[in-house]
């Protein structure tokens, strides 16, 4: 996803380590920081501030302390420990990142909760100084002595309106902005669409046709390419499935949908199984994509018997791997249980909601089989959905087998219910096989015409009629 002019609040500050000081004669200016506006909507931002250490000798800790205005709060923090006093914010070490080596530095971010930038900054006990000045410009990271204190008037690029009417056209780069995703004028969006089948058995029914009926019968927002890593998929060739995960999003690319990858493990349901395919997988995808906007990165389809921790711990070394490539990209977690925020094993979203993923700009995945997952599971995912952002990453009409005939009541109040959450969804599956979550009759991919209901099973025809509706993408 390209990373766009996003106005940058860049603080060179000059700090003067005390105690350090006074045994090592630093030259001016040896540490500073500066603050990056990553990411902004209608009533937030995420900052990103690196404290760089120039001189060649290490720095033994350091401490940031902004003044936000009345009306801005800092919500989270992460790679740092914060400390509130009224409107003051210190910011210190994680613990792990407490020592900057010579010619380093270390980096936290946080998210605040208003528009209101910085009236005061601290780095060490010292003022800073700075300017503010676009990304680009040298002058980012260049002392400016005289300049006043970062400016909270500083403004954030607002995109010019639309020139097409695709939901991708019209959202542009997407991002997480509280509980919501949100589109490029900071507005909450759901996007809705359809998930692949495994790539490996049916790829007659992800050709170009195929996702011009997606994009333009079924008007979807999304297309999930379901690339299955065992049961014959990635793990047997890698580089194929790379090349064709890649085509399918220049394929939705090119017809204004969002692509969603997904790394569908399944069985073994322990994501650490598959941590060095999954790095390896992302660095290469995140790079190759890095410059689109419509992608969105799933890491694990559906983890099960494996706790909380395990899930966290696979995403906290997944993700540095796509942001060091794709920095904007919104990530997709799993939950516990077949992505059922861990329901299915008898716990729930507490277990997330008070052991958070330590990253900015991610999301947590559901799932659910309308004819097995009902009352219960639509009960917390309205709770959940109060405290973290959530994505329905698959579903299926019937039972969790991806078979049963379609429940229609229990698939209309699921629906109703993402709807009324803004939460986006896509539905399983884009296939032809005989089993009834599957939209497309037997025999329609190998026929190769995908438009209209004559194509159709039950459950395709209830999802075409759901996600061809009117979008509610607002730009203003
Ligand atoms: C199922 C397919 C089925 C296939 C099987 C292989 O519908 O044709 O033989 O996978 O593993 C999920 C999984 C998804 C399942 C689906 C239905 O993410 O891979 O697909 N399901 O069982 N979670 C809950 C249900």
């Amino acid at each position: 996803m390209k990373r766009r002019a996003k106005t940058i609040l860049a603080a060179a500050l000059a700090v003067a380590a005390t105690s350090f000081a006074a045994f090592v004669a630093l030259p001016a200016n040896a540490e500073t920081a500066t603050i990056t506006v990553a990411n902004s909507w209608s009533s937030g931002y995420q900052a990103q501030v690196t404290v760089n250490n120039e001189s060649s000798t290490a720095l033994n800790t350091w401490k940031v302390e902004l003044v936000l205005p009345a009306g801005t709060t800092v919500g989270q923090a992460w790679n740092t420990t914060m400390s509130v006093s009224g409107s003051t914010y210190t910011f210190t070490p994680a613990g792990w990142n407490a020592t900057i080596p010579g010619n380093s530095a270390a980096n936290f971010g946080f998210i605040a909760n208003g528009t209101g930038r910085p009236t005061s900054c601290l780095v060490n006990g010292k003022a800073c100084t700075g300017t503010v000045t676009p990304p680009s410009s040298p002058a980012a990271s260049s002392p400016a002595p005289s300049s006043p204190a970062p400016s909270p008037s500083a403004s954030v690029t607002t995109p010019p309106p639309p020139t097409g009417s695709t939901p991708l056209a019209i959202n542009g780069q997407l991002r997480v902005c509280g509980n919501f995703l949100c589109n490029q004028y900071g507005k909450p969006v759901q996007l809705r669409g359809m998930s692949s089948h495994g790539l490996q058995w049916f790829p007659n029914c992800y050709t170009g046709t195929a996702l011009d009926a997606i994009a333009k019968d079924w008007n979807a927002d999304l297309f999930r390419i379901a690339m299955y890593v065992q049961e014959g998929g990635y793990e047997t060739n890698p580089s194929g499935f790379t090349s064709q995960v890649n085509n399918l999003v220049d394929l939705a690319e090119a017809r204004g949908m969002y692509a969603m990858i997904d790394f569908h493990i399944l069985n073994p349901g322990d994501p650490a199984y598959n941590l060095q395919r999954a790095k390896t997988f992302f660095a290469a995808v995140s790079q190759r994509n890095a410059a689109k906007k419509n992608v969105i990165y799933e890491i694990a389809n559906e983890p099960n018997g494996v706790s909380w921790a395990g899930i966290k711990n696979y995403a906290e070394q997944v993700i540095p791997v796509i942001r060091a490539n794709d920095p904007d990209a919104v990530i997709i977690v799993g939950t516990r249980a077949w992505s059922s925020l861990g329901v299915s094993e008898g716990s729930s979203s507490s277990e997330i909601i008070s052991n958070p993923v330590n990253a900015s700009n991610i999301m947590y995945a559901f799932h659910f089989y309308a004819g097995s997952h009902k009352d219960n599971y639509r009960a917390e995912v309205q709770r959940a959905a109060a405290s973290l952002p959530l994505f329905v990453t698959e579903f299926g009409t019937g039972t969790a087998d991806g078979g049963g005939s379609v429940d229609t009541a229990s698939t209309t109040a699921w629906i109703d219910l993402l709807d009324r959450l803004k939460i986006g969804y896509a539905n399983w599956s884009w296939a032809d096989k005989a089993e009834g979550s599957a939209a497309l009759r037997p025999g329609t991919c190998s026929g190769g015409s995908f438009a209209g209901t004559g194509v159709l099973t039950d459950s395709g025809t209830l999802l075409r009629s759901r996600i061809r509706t009117a979008d509610n993408f607002p730009t203003a």
